[in-house]
Order: C-alpha cells, then structure tokens, then sequence
C-alpha cells in the first residue's frame, strides 16, 4: 500500500498518537513507566538523575502527539515559514516550561510526591542550556517561543555547541572559566537524527567549464567536508497545541574522509581528523561585542548556514516547490550578522546547482532574507578578512565580489560621479575584508534595529548611505521578553495575584495587564504586591544562601545590575556610587544610620580575553569583601555578587529587584531586554536616555522612572568637543574622594596600584564617560533613596511599572515582524 509520496502507509500510520491520560494517576503510571523502560531502574534504586530523566520523558510524550500533528499540518498546508537563523540559542532549562504548555505542572507534581518526590529537587537537577552570550542569545529563545505560541510556522536553526557559555567561578575576586559540560548526564529534550545529515564543503579552489547549454559555469572543487548531524528540540506553544522545531547542527567527521586516512595506514592521522571536524560544533565563541576574526568562528557560521539552507530547500523541493517561489516559502531572519553567509551560499545552491541566471538567484535571494542588527559599537560589527574567507570558501568570495559589483553599479546610477560614495559603501573594505553589515544590509530585503533609537542611529549614524539609497528597507522593532518564562514561570505568586485580579488572559496578551493600573490606588492590592516581593526576596536569598554562601538581609532596598560585563554598559560607574556612599560614611560625611539599607546585586560573564572587564570584576568582588565586613556600615550596605549568572539565576533575581539598573552611556545599548523583564516584575527602573529605556519610560510615565545622565546628542557632542575626564576628576570633591578610595588601598590590602588599570583608565581615557554621569546618577540614587521611604508610593510605582510595561512581550514584538518584515499573517 502505497501513499502519495511513494512511501508505504498503514491506517495507523497516519492516525493521530494519542496524548497520555491527563490525570495524577496516568501521570504516575507514566513516569514509572519512563523510569523502567528509559532508566532502567525501579523507583526505590533510582538517583536523582533517573528521575529528572524519566520526568522529562513523561512530560515530552505529552508533546510528542502535538509535534508530529503540527509537522503533519505543515507538510499538508505548506505554509510560508520562519527561518530564524541565529548562532546562539540562550534556552534556559526545559522542564517548567514543557510542563507549564501541557498544563502539567500540578498533576506532576502531584503525581511525584505520591512517589515521595520533591519535584523541586528534579528541577534542580536540569543544566539549562548556555548556547548563548546574553541578549541575543535569549531573545532568540524568546522570539521562538512567542511564534510557537502564536501559532506562525517557524523552524529556528543554530549550532548544538557541545560546550556552552563557560561556567564562571571566582578566584580570589578574579574570574576564571570553566567548561560548560551541560550534555554529561545526557539531555532529555534533544532528538537527533544522524539519518538526516547533510555535508558541508570547505576549503579548495573553484573551476570554470562550458556546461551542456554552452553558457560558462563555476564548479567548487572543494578540499574537505564535514557532516552536519541535525539535532531536533520541540518548542512548545503556550497551551496551544503547537510544537515547534528548534534544530542545531552538530558536527562530525564524513566517512570518506577518514576511510581515505584509514586505508592509507596513519591511524592516529585519521583520528586526529576526526576530532578536527568535531571542534566545528564543539565551543560557542564567549564575546559578545567584540568578534573573534577566528577561522574557526567562519566555519562555525558556515557550517550551520549551509546545512539549514539545505535542510529547508530539501524539504521544500520534496513539497513539489519550485525554486524560484521560495520567497513565497520562507523568510530567513539573519539574527546579526553571524549568519549572513547565507546570503553568498543560497547564490551559490541557485547558480551552481540549480543553474539559475545571475538576476534570477539576486531577485530569489533578496527576497528570502531580512537582517536585524543588535549593536551600534563599530567593533561589533563583523568583518572577515578576504584571504581567510577565500581560503575556506573561495566561490563564497567570488559571489561576494560579483554581488558588490553589481551593486556599486546600482550606487553610481543613483548618485552619478559620486566615487566617494561608492567607495564608503563597497561591501569589500580595501585593508580590512568583507563587512558582513554592509552584505546583509544589501540582500536583506529589510533591515531593522531592535529599539527605536536604535534604529534611528542605525539609519542616521552606521548605514547612512544605505538608509539614503533605500530608505523603505529600514525598519524598527523593538525587542520584547516572553511573559510565560519571565513573568508565569518566574514569578508564580504575582501570577496568582494578577489571574485572581484580571483573569489569566494576559500570559498570551500582557497587554490586558493595563487592567491592573486602579489597583496600584488599592491598598489591600497594594499589600498582596508587597508580601509577594519580600516572598521573592525570601526566595532568592535561600538560594543565595545555599548556592553561594551569600547572605542577603532583610527589609533591604534590592538593587539589580545583571548583564554582560562590558565598559559602555558601566558597571563600573554602579560601583562608583556604591564606594561613593562608603566613602562619604568612612570620612564621617554621613551617618550610617542614613544610609537606605541596600544590597546591590551584580550578575555578570567577562569575555574571557576582555582584560578591563575582567578587572572590574575583580574590583566588585574586592570592594564587595571589605564593605560586607565593614561594622561601620552597620549592615545597611552589601554587595551580593553570585558567580555564573545565567538564565536559571535571573528567573529567581528578577522577580526579588526593587531597583534596576539600566546605566549604559546613551546611543550604546542597542534594547536591552533585561530592562523590560525587571519592569514586568515590577522593579523601578534607574536609567539612562537608551536602548529600550527611552520606550519603557514614555510607558510608565517620568514619575516612575528614575532618569539620569546626558542624552545622545549631549553625548555626541560632548565626545565632538573632546571629552577630558580627568577634569571632572579635578572639579567635584566626591568623585575625587572615590576614585582616591580605590587607588588608596583600602580594598587591595594596602596595595595602591593593584586597580590602576579600572581607575587610570577612567581618570585619563573613559571612553564611555561614566565620570560625566556621575554627578547625576548619584543625585538619582538619592531620589531613589527618598522614594522608597515612602514604600505605598513606591509599590504604586512598581505596580504601575507592571500594568504598564505589557507592551515588551516578545508577541508584539513577533506580530511587528510579521506586519512589517515578513509579510505573512499567523496561519495554520
Ligand atoms: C554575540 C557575539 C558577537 Cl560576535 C557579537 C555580539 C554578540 C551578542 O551577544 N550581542 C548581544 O547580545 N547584543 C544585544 O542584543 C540584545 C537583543 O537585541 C539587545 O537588547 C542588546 O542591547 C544588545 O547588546
């Protein structure tokens, strides 16, 4: 009996999988089953892992029945899909999310105490996966699970990097890295499918020859090649019924590659080239602003550019489609521009392969693509020398040049014998190599930033050429957060109050939180706000307590500061105010008993090669060690600053935070994402005029939002009329005093110059003019101070932060997409 496609069917092939019993006891029956069957053990021999284990399975079969539904409903109605292409995926753990989209949370739960489980001690039990830096990483995961739970067929595809972001560990105040082993006791929610791989070439040369037609084609000869194993994770919708596929690419030797070594007798030749094509897949690269010209990186960004271009291509041309209909098929979000290889690659598969002509694959291409940029620093933005991009793909560098000239062409028709022009805008920069901005900005058939702001200095500041030429591509969206993870999942006592309040609508429309804003005037509502913050607080001091030996007291102001450690996002003017304070006690200006009790709370990875930030942390946790010890301060001032922050650390502080900072330089943080999560959690927000600051403060009002510093444009003309910190050194006592505080000893056991690198260079360089702030950002700590004296209007504010910040859903976010750049409507 055979189906349509030629495959051999069965009536129960195609019968729906019936989703196991939704009740305690099918639950139990269930999980012992896993535990037998997957395990291999009985309940009373099995470890913590058996059970985390046989947990996950029990909640991913619940899934499995709506995966294979949701592939079976694509293949039949072919929708056009989402290619969201990202290297990174910053996931956070799995289970309480699979558990809150099956709606099982309680029955597990339930289920597992009757078998004398804690299923807080299971949870515990899962490494999260840290495929991922920081806010790219995560809002990949994000935007992922909102199209899952808007129901818009979306695949996303990355790299399942064998070891994630490191693991963070202090040593004497320093930062030291471990690997990141998440895969050692095995991953439940992976799914690989080594039958389904595809090769990948590298290296070689290309060759012209006259095809059957009598045109002149290129054929890549390459040198080597890999195989990229795919490796299937479900993505959930939110209660939906919809499972959605995340697929990362894992690396690994071809067979002819090392039989051919094998045969020539040099074993341990041929293992070592094993283990070369393995080191593809095998460590995610730490910067997050600053990219490694590595080779290895370009074979990382090929190797799963290549395999997801061919995976979707496939599978579309198996579904009958025509090649020249793909944009019709997919949009392929280049997430930055680690992925903008795609561009050189699709051209390459429809000229070469599929033999189309030149402007046919161009018009195909620009078509298929869309590029969102993350940054604004010019050492963000990727440039691949042209040897090394020749030498591992050399018909990629032939394309790239082809396509440069085509479009240097397009410029000198719009803006005639302005050679100058051209010359700013030449995707190839003659002594530097291919600006990948620049390649997507020309194949993206839009281009947007990721905050308002943003994107205007994306448009007037770093493509200003590119927004003159084709003003319609440039786009905005503004970043938003997934309410199931960060508000459902994190908070569960404020989704309680809430649901109770509104009903529970607002975990798929968070804008309903509105509703909330008459009972920020309610003081019964008011009280319920305030005992869930200090139960938070509880919470994440217990687990502070045991994780890390950190004492965090109560009834203290909690102030948050948890991101990437970088200069522009000034950490190191948090601590400024912070020794400022200590200063201002030590030398008898204030009493300590004026002092608001506050723990500052620092959640921070140093890219590994970044020496300044490396140096801050270590200034932190020095400075943290002599003011936590100090009895001046009466206890009213400490310094928390836990180890490897990560996404399982900020579900448990986020909630905690009365205070967030948000205190990068203006016209230097692209969004941020944090801000919008803290806000959510009803935190007061103390920040500068950036990122997605500015649309989180027009929201919640100027009486909600504590504002400091100078604006873009005073920043830039600041840095215009030269910028000399050292004169704000000499003219305010204060900030003399502190920075003195630090050079004099006091937190290096006498030693004055152990942090000449963090003070000198703030004293004589500061490039993102944290001594310039200053003054202002502590005049508003001292408003902030004063404010939360007051806690009914301080827990007005937070509530009035909460009901008013619904718009930084990730689904609003998605749905700007799919108005403005993919052009598709949610279907089935
Ligand atoms: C990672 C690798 C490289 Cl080579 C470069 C940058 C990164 C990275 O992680 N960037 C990043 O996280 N950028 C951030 O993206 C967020 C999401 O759009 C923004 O909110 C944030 O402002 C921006 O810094």
């Amino acid at each position: 009996d055979l189906g349509p496609s030629g495959k051999p069917t069965h009536p129960l092939a195609t019968a729906p999988v019936g989703a196991p019993p939704h009740s305690v006891d099918g639950f139990v029956k269930e999980f012992l089953h896993e535990l037998n069957t997957n395990q291999g053990v009985p309940l009373s021999l099995s470890s913590v892992n058996d059970q985390y284990m046989a947990l996950a399975s029990t909640v991913r079969n619940y899934l499995m029945a709506r995966w294979l539904e949701t592939n079976r409903k694509v293949h039949e109605n072919k929708p056009k899909t989402i290619g969201y292409l990202s290297a990174e995926y910053l996931l956070g753990r799995q289970l309480g999310n699979a558990l809150l989209a099956t709606d099982l949370s309680d029955i597990a739960e339930k289920g597992l105490a009757l078998c004398g489980i804690d299923i807080a001690t299971l949870r515990a039990q899962e490494v999260e996966p840290g495929l991922g830096n920081g806010g790219l990483g995560r809002l990949a995961a994000c935007f992922i699970d909102s199209l899952a739970t808007m129901d818009v067929p979306c695949v996303g595809y990355g790299i399942r990097y064998e070891y994630g972001i490191f693991r963070q560990t202090f040593v004497d105040g320093r930062q030291v890295e471990q690997p990141d082993t998440w895969l050692s006791l095995g991953s439940p929610w992976e799914f690989p499918h080594p039958e389904a791989s595809v090769q990948v070439d590298f290296g070689g040369h290309t060759e012209r020859y006259i095809g059957e037609d009598g045109r002149e084609r290129v054929r890549w000869v390459p040198a080597w090649n890999v195989l990229g194993v795919p490796y299937n994770y479900m993505v959930p919708g939110y209660l939906n019924g919809r499972v959605n596929t995340l697929r990362l690419w894992s690396a690994q030797a071809t067979k002819a590659f090392d039989l051919q070594i094998f045969n020539s007798g040099d074993y341990a030749q041929a293992v070592r080239a094993q283990t070369f094509a393995e080191n593809i897949s095998k460590v995610l690269y730490p910067e997050d602003s600053t990219p490694q010209g590595k080779e290895l990186r370009l074979q990382q960004q090929y190797f799963f550019v290549a395999c997801s271009l061919r995976d979707f291509i496939d599978h579309s041309l198996e579904d009958g489609f025509d090649l020249h209909n793909l944009p019709e098929r997919v949009t392929f979000q280049l997430n930055d521009t680690h992925p903008v290889i795609a561009v050189p690659e699709l051209m390459r598969i429809l000229i070469d392969e599929y033999d189309f002509e030149w402007d046919e694959a161009w018009d195909v291409t620009r078509r298929c693509f869309a590029y969102t940029c993350h940054t604004l620093l010019p050492e963000a933005l990727e440039v691949w020398p042209t040897d090394l991009l020749g030498r591992l793909l050399p018909r990629h560098l032939e394309l790239i040049y082809q396509i440069n000239d085509h479009f240097l062409a397009e410029v000198r028709e719009a803006f005639p014998g302005d050679e100058l022009r051209a010359h700013h805008m030449s995707i190839i920069s003659h002594g530097q190599g291919v600006r990948m901005a620049f390649l997507a900005t020309v194949a993206g058939t839009k281009v947007n930033g990721v905050a308002e702001l943003h994107s205007q200095l994306l448009r007037d500041k770093v493509l200003p050429d590119f927004s003159a030429l084709w003003p319609e591509k440039f786009t905005n969206v503004t970043n938003g957060v997934t309410p199931r993870r960060f508000v459902r999942l994190s908070n569960p006592k404020l989704s309680e109050l809430i649901n109770d309040t509104i009903g529970n609508g607002w975990v798929t429309d968070l804008e309903r939180l509105k509703e909330l804003e008459p009972y920020a005037d309610d003081p019964e509502f008011r009280a319920q706000f305030a005992e869930i913050k200090a139960w938070n607080k509880h919470r994440i001091a217990d687990l502070l307590r045991a994780r890390d030996g950190i004492d965090l007291p109560d009834g203290h102001l909690v102030d948050v500061m948890v991101k990437r450690l970088h200069e522009y996002k000034r950490q190191s003017l948090k601590l400024l105010h912070i020794v400022s304070l200590y200063e201002q006690v030590l030398s008898g200006k204030i009493a300590a008993s004026e002092v608001t009790p506050r723990t500052v709370v620092f959640g921070s990875k140093a890219a590994p090669g970044y020496a300044m930030a490396k140096e801050t942390i270590h200034l932190i946790n020095k400075v943290a060690a002599t003011i936590n010890a100090d009895p001046i301060l009466e206890g009213r001032l400490k310094i928390a600053f836990p180890a490897n922050y990560n996404v399982t650390l900020a579900e448990k502080l986020i909630p905690a935070a009365d205070l967030s900072e948000q205190i990068s330089l203006a016209g230097m943080e692209a969004s941020g994402t944090g801000n919008m999560k803290f806000a959510l959690n009803g935190a007061l927000t103390i920040g500068t005029d950036d990122g997605a600051n500015v649309e989180i403060r027009k929201l919640v009002g100027d009486k909600h939002f504590f504002l400091f510093g100078m604006s873009e444009p005073e920043v830039a003309e600041l840095g215009a009329q030269g910028y000399n910190p050292h004169s704000y050194y000499d003219a305010n006592p204060q900030l003399k005093a502190t920075l003195d505080l630090i050079s004099s000893g006091v937190f290096s056991n006498g030693d004055r110059h152990l942090f000449d690198m963090v003070v000198e260079n703030l004293k004589n360089q500061d490039r993102f003019m944290a001594l310039a702030d200053f003054d202002s950002y502590v005049a508003a700590q001292a408003k902030v101070e004063e404010r939360y004296a007051d806690q009914d209007s301080w827990m007005r504010s937070a509530i009035l932060n909460m009901a008013r910040t619904g718009y930084f859903s990730s689904d609003r976010s998605m749905r700007d997409y799919l108005q403005r750049i993919w052009h598709t409507t949610p279907m089935l």
